[in-house]
């Protein structure tokens, strides 16, 4: 059935009841100066390159290639896309390693027509922290599917991933490969319900006219809270141990440093949004919601062709009621005119979903580790990790 991944140390489907199988890696690392040295062969049109996401022009490249040839929604509705500065900000976090942000071109004419990437990062299962690589951004053009170019490339990101003494990833599709670590729920909360409904993202529900409708998802237009406020440059260090204390709880999860923070949390305009609390008495930071921004071309649509979309990330609260912060994080994405807040039911979000009148999407999202088995399926809520 999986010609390819039935020969990557990946869980198998057949050893999914199995718990005499240990927890952690499935084969040990070799030495570095046993990794193969050059890379996989492409079919003979196409060449390796490493792309240069500093150059103006070929970050263009790969924006390009994506916007017109990443995920999309099982109908074809909708298609990412990633905007440059989203694609810069996630592919150069600390650390990260040129030689991982992987093209593949036509030899005669140069044309980029196939992307994969990996950046590093450090994620806990259980008590262990591993260092790890995150692979995103497969994409194969529309013309060269189905020709099993994805399987060399994923060995290649591997081999590059290896060069660095690196044997572990983690990885999320919308498809069922062998095998998930979870399986998340995809939740959309109508800010500008006439759009989604204009453009076919939702539908006006039985015994809805679109005056209730509209008016059912309507949001203050400031926030509640006292003391919330953006995230600045100062808040780094007391919003890396809020974090930190708070993703303990979950079986997977990123281990953040303030460097981490520094670049996955603080604002970036157009591409992540952080919001805090501080008590205006104490001053002390007590909680914390963030969402990036990712929106969608409008495949089939008249009258529009973006969708902006928010994307919850990571939030902690700890005296404002996660409910009360999530709402305020609704009224900000509202007032930044977003047409539609997203939110996997990860941690402890189907505390907020219902009641903040999110509903289920269409889309689920699998969780996949390389080279580290979990014992069991984890159920969403003990994931405490969210890729981009
Ligand atoms: S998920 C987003 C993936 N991208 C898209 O969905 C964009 C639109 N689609 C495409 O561009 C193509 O359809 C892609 C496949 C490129 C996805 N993850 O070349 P093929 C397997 C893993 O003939 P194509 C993301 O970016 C498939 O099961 N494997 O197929 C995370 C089959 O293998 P098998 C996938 O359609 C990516 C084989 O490929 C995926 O032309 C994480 C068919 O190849 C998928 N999303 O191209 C990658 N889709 O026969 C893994 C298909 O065995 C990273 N396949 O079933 C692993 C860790 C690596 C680092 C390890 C370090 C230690
Ligand atoms: O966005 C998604 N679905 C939307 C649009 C569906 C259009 C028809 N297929 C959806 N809308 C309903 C919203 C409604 C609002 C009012 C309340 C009730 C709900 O369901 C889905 C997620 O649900 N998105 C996708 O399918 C995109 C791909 C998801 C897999 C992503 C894999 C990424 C891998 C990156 O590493």
């Amino acid at each position: 059935r999986h010609k390819f991944w039935e020969t990557q140390p990946v869980g198998q489907f057949k050893d999914l009841g199995d718990t005499t199988l240990p927890e952690g890696p499935i084969e040990p690392p070799t030495p570095v100066s046993e990794v193969k040295q050059e890379p996989y062969n492409l079919p003979s049109p196409y060449e390796w390159v490493t792309c240069d996401i500093d150059s103006e022009e070929v970050c263009a490249e790969v924006y390009n290639l994506l916007t017109n040839n990443y995920v999309e929604d099982d109908e074809n509705m909708f298609r990412f896309n990633y905007s440059k500065e989203f694609l810069r900000w996630a592919l150069r976090p600390p650390g990260y390693f040129k030689s991982w942000h992987i093209g593949v071109r036509v030899k005669t004419s140069k044309k980029l027509v196939a992307f994969i990437t990996g950046i590093p990062a450090k994620i806990r299962v259980r008590d262990d922290v591993v260092v790890m690589a995150e692979v995103n951004f497969l994409c194969v053009h529309k013309k060269l599917r189905s020709k099993r170019l994805a399987p060399v490339m994923i060995k290649e990101v591997t081999r590059r991933v290896h060069l660095e003494n690196i044997w572990q990833a983690a990885y999320t599709a919308g498809i069922v490969l062998p095998t998930p670590v979870t399986t998340c729920q995809y939740w959309h909360r109508s800010l500008n319900p006439k759009k989604l409904i204009d453009v076919g993202f939702s539908r006006l529900g039985a015994r809805m006219t679109m005056s209730r409708t509209i008016k059912l998802y309507k949001l203050p237009d400031q926030t509640i809270t006292p003391g919330f406020r953006k995230m600045e440059p100062h808040d780094v260090p007391a919003v890396t141990r809020l974090l930190r204390n708070y993703l303990k709880q979950f079986v997977v999860a990123p281990d953040f440093d303030e460097n981490d923070v520094e670049h996955w949390l603080l604002p970036k305009e157009g591409v992540v949004d952080s919001y805090l609390v501080e008590s205006p008495e104490t001053h002390e930071i007590t909680d914390f919601c963030s969402f990036y921004t990712l929106p969608s071309s409008i495949l089939g649509s008249q009258n529009h062709s973006i969708l902006k979309a928010a994307y919850s990330y990571y939030n902690v609260s700890t005296k404002t009621p996660l409910l009360q912060l999530m709402n305020d994080a609704l009224i900000v994405a509202k007032m930044k005119e977003f047409d539609v807040f997203n939110a996997l039911d990860v941690m402890e979000n189907e505390n907020f979903l219902k009641e903040l009148k999110f509903g289920p999407g269409d889309g689920k999202l699998h969780y996949y580790l390389y080279n580290y088995r979990v014992k069991h399926v984890l159920r969403a809520s003990e994931l405490g990790l969210v890729l981009l």
